[in-house]
């Protein structure tokens, strides 16, 4: 099931290759028709699977009509399930969910809907009929609106909210990556266990000044390299000497872990604080599954709004830059370094390879070096990473393998005609 939305729209919750969205912006709807369903068998459970494809982010996934939803096995990963009236998943993510039709024999509508403030009479929602086998066909089921849950009697479980809290009067409250545990036969907290921890901080966030505030991690906007970064490494620029503390600058920023392989222990501290943080990002590490060890929110009110200058940079981090672009960031009790939080999950923490990172927020991931690469580490909304919201890890860099021999080779170039034409210009 891919769900495909941009912002005010959710255009598509295509189930199964035959399945045809059934659109409903704004109040249009489309027709449906009987193709438009997706059947469930009586009294079976179905396993679904919904990847998001979008540019921003949710959607908020809902199995409505007192039907709940289990989370199952998000990017892949089997944790404990979680019963839950929806859940928001995040660009880069996939979210594996269990549908038992015990339900009154029916229709009924599974919902993607957008994650925003509606105004009044507004709502963004994509829809597909969940037809029982056995019901008769009824391609009309009681329309959804933003507000189920305020007027249900009962509290809605919303699971990965990239905040704390809902406001109190949407009668929803959130379960996080905190509230997880691990039920992957492969997974093994004992491989990220060490009392040699590397532990390293990304602020990925839209720090800078005098209007030039670009996507970036620690105060670098990525400048993608102009060859292939395996194959041809001595040519890469990885020059960054003009980023500083207080300075935000463009360049091919990378970290290099584990440069003579020892398998170590990497605990990353992935924040969005300061003045750059405003949205959550969704980041995604290529080439590792990481743990969730934990995630910190900024501070809310009671009325689940964020609490001006209540981010973390104020409680747990501290910031050592006047202008709060976060680069440099360290934990403020500095007993805590080198991987010693005293609050981290050691119950069978979850694993995943994209992680919402929330606003004014920070979330903590173990891996061990055991995949030597060069692997791209961003934020997975198009618009930030294109902006300059990623960087490169190379790990173990003498222990990856060698391309081929005759390996195509790439550069950049300047078109002949091109540049005479450029030139003519100047
Ligand atoms: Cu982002």
């Amino acid at each position: 099931m891919i769900y495909t939305g941009q912002g005010k729209q959710a255009v598509h919750l295509k189930i199964e290759e035959k399945g045809k969205a059934v659109r409903s912006d704004n109040g249009k709807e489309f027709e449906r028709s009987l193709e438009e369903t997706f059947i469930l068998a009586d009294g079976y459970k179905s396993r679904i699977v919904i990847a998001v494809n979008g540019r921003f982010p949710g959607p908020t996934i809902t199995a409505r009509e007192n039907q709940e939803v289990k989370v199952h096995r998000p990017d892949g990963f089997e944790i404990e399930k979680k019963e839950v009236e929806s859940f928001i998943i995040h660009p880069g993510e996939r979210i594996d969910f269990l549908l038992n039709a015990d339900s009154k024999i029916g229709t009924y509508l599974l919902v993607a809907e957008t994650l925003e403030v509606y105004s009044e009479n507004e709502y963004h929602a994509a829809e597909a009929i969940i037809h029982y086998k056995t019901a008769d066909i009824q391609l009309t089921p009681q329309k959804v609106t933003p507000h189920t849950c305020e007027s249900s009697g009962i509290t809605c479980r919303v699971f990965n909210c990239p905040f704390n809290q809902y406001p109190s009067k949407e009668n929803r409250i959130c379960v996080n990556f905190n509230n997880v545990t691990s039920n992957d036969p492969n997974s093994n907290p004992d491989e990220i266990k060490s009392d040699e921890v590397v532990e390293m901080f990304f602020n990925f966030a839209f720090p800078g000044e005098n209007g030039y505030t670009p996507g970036s991690v620690n105060g670098h906007q990525f400048l993608p390299p102009t060859i292939a970064a395996y194959a041809q490494p001595d040519l890469v620029d990885y020059t960054c000497d003009a980023c500083n503390a207080s300075t935000i600058c463009e360049c091919t920023y990378a970290v290099t872990i584990d440069k003579d392989n020892k398998d170590k222990i990497y605990q990353f501290v992935i924040t969005n604080i300061g003045g750059g943080a405003n949205w959550s990002h969704p980041v995604h590490l290529h080439g590792h599954s990481f743990y969730v060890m934990k995630m910190a929110f900024a501070t809310y009110d009671s009325d689940g709004q964020l609490v001006p200058n209540g981010g973390q940079d104020t409680i747990d981090i501290i910031c050592p830059d006047s202008k709060k672009f976060c680069s440099d960031a360290k934990w403020r009790n500095e007993s805590w370094t080198n991987g010693k939080h005293p609050d981290l999950n050691w119950h069978n923490p979850p694993q995943k390879d994209t992680i919402i990172i929330p606003s004014g927020g920070y979330v903590i991931i173990r891996f061990k070096a055991d995949n030597p690469g060069v692997w791209f580490f961003h934020c997975h909304i198009d618009l930030h990473n294109t902006n300059g919201m990623g960087m490169i890890i190379n790990e173990s860099p003498n222990s990856q393998p060698k391309v081929p021999n005759n390996f195509p080779k790439c550069n950049s170039f300047e078109n002949d005609a091109w540049k005479d034409k450029y030139h003519a210009q100047i």
